[in-house]
C-alpha cells in the first residue's frame, strides 16, 4: 500500500489533534483497563480546492480492529493493529463541506487474532484482556488519520527492488499499477534532484550509473517518479517512491549486505514511553535514534510488530539496518510473562491455533511486506517472535506462512525469532527459513546471578546450533532487567552491574562463534508490560530507562559498538 505524499496531482491532512472520545460501554469504566470497542469521532471539512480530484480517509493503524464511519455509513473496516488501510469516500463528501467521521477501534484479542489473546472474567464479574506478550496491550489510534486527495485515475501501487549492483551500474527493477487507462513512465531521480535514467511501461528494469549505494551507515536514496499519463499525453498523477540501491543475500552462514559481510549490532526496540505508550511522537523518533547512534548501534529489530511507516523512513535515511517483524507473538503456550516452561497441550490445534488464526496470521505477513518492501533499510523479515516451534505440527502451521513471504518478496530473506524450547536438534521450522534468530536469557531466566554457569551453557548452545545448521545466526534477544541505581559490588540480580556484565560475558560467547552475525540486546529502553509477579512497572531489560537516561549497560554498549571499525564490519572475533 502506498504511504500517501503530496505532489503536483495529490494533496494530504494529517486529521491528528484531540477527537471526541468514548469507551463502548459505563462510564466509570477505567479506560486504561477497557476491553471492547472504544470511539473517536471529530468533524473535518474537505478541502475546497479537492474539487474533480477522489478523497480518501486511511487510518495508519488502528490496535486491534477499526471501523470506519463518514457520518453513518460504514466506509471500511480492518482487523490487525499495526498496518494501514483506507476507503475511499469521494460519493460521500464534497469539497468545501463538512463531515463527521467516527472510528471505532477494539482491543480485543483472541485465538485467531494476531497478535493472540484471550479473554477471562475474574472473581468480580469484570471481563479482562488476556495475553501472551510480554508488553502492555496499548490500543485505539496510535498513529495518523489522514485525508487525502487523489486523482480519479492513479498509480495504486508501486514496488522497487535492486536486481544487481557494480561499480559502473546497477538493475534496478520496478513495477507499478493504476487504475485507468493511460501509461506508465518512470524515471530515477538522485539526491541532487537530477533524472538519471528513464523508462516506459508498467513494468521493466532501470539502468543506474554509477550507483551511490544505501549501506549501513550511508542512507543513500533515490526517488523513483512514477507518472501515469493519459493518451492526450497529459500527467494523470505523479507519485514519488523513495529507494535505496543495495543488494541482500544469505551465503553459507554469512549476512551480506552490498556483497559485504554484515554484522548486526543493536536493539529490540518497543514502540512505547511514558504517557503517549505506543502513540507515534517524532520527537522521540529523533531522540532514540541518536541515542543508537550513541550507543554504536548499526541495526534494530521492530519487536514485536510493524511500526509506524516514519520510523522505516527514518531508518532508511540514516542508513539504520532493520529486521522487521510481524505482530504474531505469543504463539506459544509454554510461556506466561516471560516464565517459560513446557506446555500442558498442542498449541497448534483447533481450539487453540488453528487455521483461522494462520489466515489471520497471513494477511499480517501481506500487509507487513506490502507496505514495507520499498524501504532498502529491511534486510530481513521476521514472521513470528516465539511461536511454539517444536510441535510437528508447527511446520504444517508455518510452511505456507513462509511460502507466502518469499513469493511476495523474493529479495529479502526471512526468519523467525526463536526461544529456548525448541533446541538446535528439536526446532521443527528453523529449516524454513534463512536466518537463525535466537532469544536467549541465560544468566536471568536460567542460571539467574550465576555467570560462569551461563556462560557454558550459552556457548554449548551457540555450537550446537552452528554445528547442526549452516545458516547465520543473529542474538535477537539477550538481556537482563536492571533497576536504575540499584548497584552491587556483588554479582546480584536487578543491579546495573548484573546487567552490564551479562552483556559482557555474552559477547566474550558471540566473539568465539563465526556463524554469529549479530547481537540486538533486549531491549533499547524500559517499557511497560501487564502488572505481574516479574515485572516491576514493566520490563526493565532496557538499557535506556523508559526516559531515555542510559544504564550501565548502555556505557558498555557504547564502549564495544562506537569503537567498530565500520558499521557493518563484525567486532574483533577469534575467528
Ligand atoms: C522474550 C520475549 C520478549 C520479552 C522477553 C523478556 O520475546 O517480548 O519481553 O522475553 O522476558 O521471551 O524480557
Amino acid at each position: 500500500m502506498l504511504k500517501p505524499q503530496e505532489s503536483e496531482t495529490r494533496d494530504q491532512r494529517l486529521l491528528d489533534g484531540l477527537w471526541s472520545f468514548r469507551a463502548g460501554r459505563s462510564a466509570d469504566d477505567p479506560v486504561r483497563m477497557h476491553v471492547g470497542w472504544v470511539w473517536y469521532q471529530r468533524t473535518v471539512r474537505v478541502p475546497a480546492g479537492w474539487s474533480g480530484q477522489d478523497v480518501l480517509v486511511r487510518v495508519d493503524a488502528a490496535t486491534h480492529e477499526g471501523r470506519v464511519y463518514v457520518d453513518d455509513a460504514l466506509v471500511a473496516s480492518h482487523v490487525g493493529g499495526y498496518t494501514p488501510f483506507e476507503a475511499d469516500i469521494t460519493g460521500l463528501v464534497e469539497p468545501g463541506l463538512t463531515f463527521r467521521l467516527t472510528i471505532g477501534v477494539s482491543n480485543v484479542l483472541t485465538n485467531e487474532t494476531i497478535p493472540p489473546g484471550y479473554l477471562e472474567t475474574d472473581a468480580a464479574g469484570q471481563e479482562r484482556q488476556a495475553y501472551r506478550h510480554d508488553f502492555f496491550n496499548y490500543a485505539g489510534l496510535p498513529r495518523h488519520v489522514r485525508l487525502i486527495s487523489v486523482p480519479h485515475e492513479r498509480i495504486t501501487d508501486v514496488v522497487v527492488a535492486t536486481r544487481s549492483i557494480a561499480a559502473d551500474e546497477a538493475v534496478v527493477d520496478y513495477r507499478a499499477a493504476a487504475s485507468g487507462s493511460g501509461g506508465i513512465r518512470v524515471a530515477v531521480v538522485d539526491a541532487d534532484g537530477t533524472d538519471v535514467v528513464s523508462a516506459e511501461g508498467a513494468e521493466g528494469e532501470v539502468r543506474v550509473p554509477s550507483p551511490r549505494l544505501w549501506a549501513p551507515g550511508e542512507g543513500n536514496l533515490y526517488e523513483l517518479r512514477v507518472e501515469l499519463v493519459g493518451a492526450d499525453g497529459e500527467v494523470r498523477d505523479v507519485y514519488r517512491q523513495p529507494f535505496g540501491i543495495r543488494t541482500v543475500e544469505v551465503r553459507g552462514t554469512r549476512f551480506l549486505i552490498n556483497g559485504e559481510p554484515f554484522y548486526f549490532r543493536g536493539f529490540g526496540k518497543h514502540e512505547d514511553a511514558d504517557v503517549r505508550g505506543r502513540g507515534i511522537d517524532d520527537a522521540l523518533l529523533v531522540h532514540d535514534f541518536s541515542l543508537m547512534r550513541w550507543a554504536g548501534a548499526n541495526s534494530f529489530r521492530t519487536a514485536h510488530y510493524p511500526y509506524a511507516e516514519e520510523v522505516l523512513d527514518l531508518a532508511d535515511r540514516a542508513g539504520v539496518v532493520v529486521i522487521d517483524e510481524t505482530a504474531a507473538v505469543g504463539l506459544n503456550l509454554g510461556i506466561g510473562g516471560g516464565v517459560h516452561g513446557a506446555a500442558r497441550r498442542a498449541a497448534y490445534a483447533p481450539d487453540m491455533f488453528n487455521d483461522r488464526t494462520r489466515a489471520a496470521h497471513a494477511d499480517a505477513v501481506r500487509e507487513l511486506i506490502e507496505r514495507d518492501r520499498n524501504h532498502p533499510c529491511v534486510v530481513l523479515w521476521s514472521i513470528a517472535n516465539e511461536p511454539e516451534a517444536a510441535e510437528p505440527a508447527a511446520r504444517e502451521y508455518f510452511a505456507p506462512l513462509a511460502a507466502l513471504a518469499r513469493e511476495l518478496d523474493p529479495t529479502r530473506p526471512i526468519a523467525y525469532m526463536n526461544e529456548a524450547m525448541a533446541g538446535p536438534e528439536t526446532d521443527a521450522i528453523v529449516g524454513l527459513f534463512d536466518v537463525i534468530g535466537l532469544n536467549r536469557y541465560y544468566g536471568w531466566y536460567q542460571d539467574n546471578a550465576n555467570l560462569a554457569a551461563a556462560e557454558i551453557r550459552l556457548q554449548q548452545e551457540l555450537e550446537s546450533w552452528a554445528r547442526h545448521h549452516d545458516k547465520p545466526i543473529v542474538i535477537a534477544e539477550y538481556g537482563a532487567d536492571a533497576m536504575p541505581g540499584l548497584h552491587s559490588a556483588f554479582e546480584q540480580s536487578w543491579t546495573e552491574e548484573y546487567q552490564a556484565k551479562l552483556l559482557e560475558m555474552y559477547h566474550r560467547v558471540f566473539d568465539r562463534i563465526d556463524a554469529v552475525v549479530g547481537e540486538q540486546v533486549w531491549n533499547f529502553a524500559d517499557f511497560q508490560t501487564s502488572p505481574g509477579i516479574i515485572r516491576v512497572d514493566g520490563n526493565r531489560k532496557g538499557v535506556f530507562t523508559r526516559d531515555r537516561r542510559p544504564k550501565a549497560a548502555a556505557h558498555l554498549l557504547r564502549t564495544r559498538w562506537a569503537t567498530a571499525p565500520s558499521a557493518g564490519a563484525a567486532p574483533e572475533q577469534g575467528r
